[in-house]
C-alpha cells in the first residue's frame, strides 16, 4: 500500500521513520487515479519541467556558492529534437545593482537607493538539443554547452568536452554537435527549465511532436572548502496522449481538460514535510524551502505574467487543521515558514513546530479560483529539507519530489 516514492537522499531513513496516517491516506488516492498518460517524475515523457535551477557561483544568496548540473536523456532507439526554456525566476531590484551587478536581489535590503526587490518579467531563454538514439547529455547551468564535443565512455557521458581529458573517468571527446546551452553565469540565476521534444526540421521545427522519450534530473550543488552538499530531483515529465510520432498543430501546449494533447496537471500537490525549527536530535534542527512553478505559461510572449494564488491547509500528526495562502507569479522558491510570515517571523507561521506541537505534518496545496472565474493554473513543486547542526552550523540538505493527486478538470496551456 506504501507507493509513494521518495527521491533519494541522505535524509530518507528519517523521513521515512515518521509515517503519519493521512500520508498513508493521501498515497492510497494518489495510486488510485494513476492511470492513462501520466504527469510523473518515474517515466518517460514528451515534456519536462525542472521545477529548480540554481546558479551562483559567488555564493552571494545564502554564504555557499551553488550550481545547478543538469541531465536529459532520449530513451528512444530514433534520434530526436527538444526544444527547452530557461525561464528566469531570479528577483530583481527596480533601482540598484543589487547582488550580482545585474539587480539580483532576497529582499529590499539588497537594492540600492530605495529600490523595490521583485519579480516582474520572468523572460524566457530558449535553446534546442539534437539527440542521437539513446543518447544522454548533461551540462552545468553556469557553464552551459559551448562545445562541439561530447563525452563518451567514462564517468560523465554526455557532457560538454573539448579534449579527452576534460572527460572524467577516461572518456572519449567525441565531435558531436548537439546544440549550443547558453551559459547562465556570471550573475545570479533562479528560475525553472521546461524541455518539449519537437520535430526538429521543416518550416517550424519547433512544433511538438507526439513521442514520449524524454527523462531527466537535476544535481544542485552546494561547494565551498567546508562542504560539499548535492541534492538531486528527478524532472517531472508530463506525456503526451498520442505516442505515434505524429507531428502536433501549433506551439501551444494543452495539458488536461477535454482536448488534451498531454496528461493534465493534478488538482491538488501533497507535501509530508517535517515542521520548521523541528529537532530531529540535538544536532539536527530541520528547515524545508518550497519551489513552486505554475503548469500553465506564455514563455516568449509574456511581459506581465499572471499571477497565481494558492491555498495551503496544513495537517500536523493529530489532524489538526489550519491554513494559510499565498501570490506568486511564474517562480517562487521560500521556507515554508516564510509562505505566511515575513522573515524574523517564523515562529508565528502555521509551518513552525512550536505552532504545530508535533514534528512533522503534510500540506494540501490547490489553486485558488480568481474572480473572473478563471480556475487557476496547476502548479508543480519541489521541496528541499536543510539539516543544520545547531553546534556547528553545518548544513546537509536533500531535495524530494511532492506527490500529485486527481486530475484537474480545466486545461493549462503552455505557449511560446
Ligand atoms: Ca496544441
Amino acid at each position: 500500500m506504501w507507493r509513494c516514492k521518495r527521491s533519494e537522499g541522505d535524509m530518507k531513513n528519517a523521513r521515512m521513520a515518521i509515517r503519519l496516517p493521512v500520508a498513508l491516506l493521501a498515497c492510497g488516492l494518489l495510486a488510485s487515479t494513476a492511470v492513462g498518460q501520466k504527469v510523473s517524475t518515474e517515466e518517460a515523457a514528451g515534456y519536462l519541467v525542472f521545477p529548480k535551477v540554481v546558479v551562483d557561483p559567488s555564493g552571494a544568496l545564502n554564504g555557499v556558492p551553488m550550481d545547478t548540473v543538469i541531465r536529459i536523456t532520449n530513451t528512444s532507439r530514433d534520434a530526436t529534437s527538444v526544444h527547452c526554456f530557461y525561464v528566469d525566476g531570479t528577483p530583481r531590484c527596480t533601482i540598484g545593482r543589487g547582488l550580482d551587478g545585474d539587480g539580483a536581489c532576497r529582499t529590499n535590503d539588497d537594492c540600492a537607493g530605495g529600490g523595490i526587490c521583485t519579480l516582474s518579467s520572468c523572460q524566457a531563454i530558449n535553446f534546442d538539443l539534437n539527440l542521437t538514439a539513446n543518447q544522454p547529455v548533461g551540462w552545468r547551468a553556469s557553464e552551459g554547452v559551448v562545445t562541439t564535443g561530447f563525452c563518451v565512455g567514462g564517468t560523465s557521458p554526455g557532457f560538454p568536452c573539448s579534449a579527452n581529458n576534460d572527460c572524467a573517468g577516461g572518456g572519449l571527446c567525441q565531435d558531436q554537435d548537439i546544440g549550443r546551452v547558453p551559459p547562465l553565469s556570471p550573475g545570479i540565476f533562479q528560475g525553472e527549465l521546461k524541455c518539449v521534444q519537437v520535430v526538429g526540421s521543416g518550416n517550424d521545427p519547433n512544433i511538438p511532436v507526439n513521442r514520449n522519450d524524454l527523462v531527466g534530473n537535476a544535481s544542485i550543488y552546494r561547494v565551498n572548502n567546508a562542504i560539499v552538499d548535492v541534492q538531486t530531483y528527478n524532472a517531472v515529465g508530463v506525456q503526451a496522449v498520442l505516442s505515434d510520432g505524429s507531428t502536433q498543430n501549433d506551439t501551444t501546449l494543452v495539458l488536461g481538460g477535454g482536448n488534451r494533447e498531454y496528461a493534465g496537471c493534478s488538482a491538488q500537490v501533497i507535501v509530508d514535510h517535517f515542521f520548521d525549527n523541528a529537532l530531529l536530535s540535538a544536532a539536527r534542527e530541520v528547515t524545508s524551502e518550497i519551489t513552486l512553478v505554475p503548469c500553465s505559461e506564455r514563455l516568449e510572449v509574456d511581459d506581465n505574467p499572471a499571477v497565481h494564488t494558492l491555498q495551503f491547509v496544513v495537517f500536523n500528526e493529530f489532524e489538526q487543521r489550519m491554513s494559510a495562502s499565498t501570490r506568486f507569479r511564474c517562480f517562487r522558491e521560500v521556507q515554508l515558514s516564510q509562505l505566511d510570515r515575513r522573515p524574523g517571523q517564523e515562529a508565528f507561521s502555521v509551518f513552525n513546530v512550536g505552532v504545530q506541537g508535533t514534528l512533522a505534518g503534510q500540506t494540501v496545496i490547490r489553486p485558488v479560483l480568481s474572480g473572473d472565474g478563471n480556475p487557476g493554473s496547476g502548479i508543480l513543486a519541489i521541496v528541499e529539507e536543510f539539516h543544520r547542526n545547531p553546534n556547528n552550523n553545518a548544513v546537509r540538505s536533500a531535495a524530494f519530489n511532492i506527490h500529485l493527486r486527481g486530475d484537474k478538470a480545466q486545461a493549462d496551456t503552455v505557449a511560446y
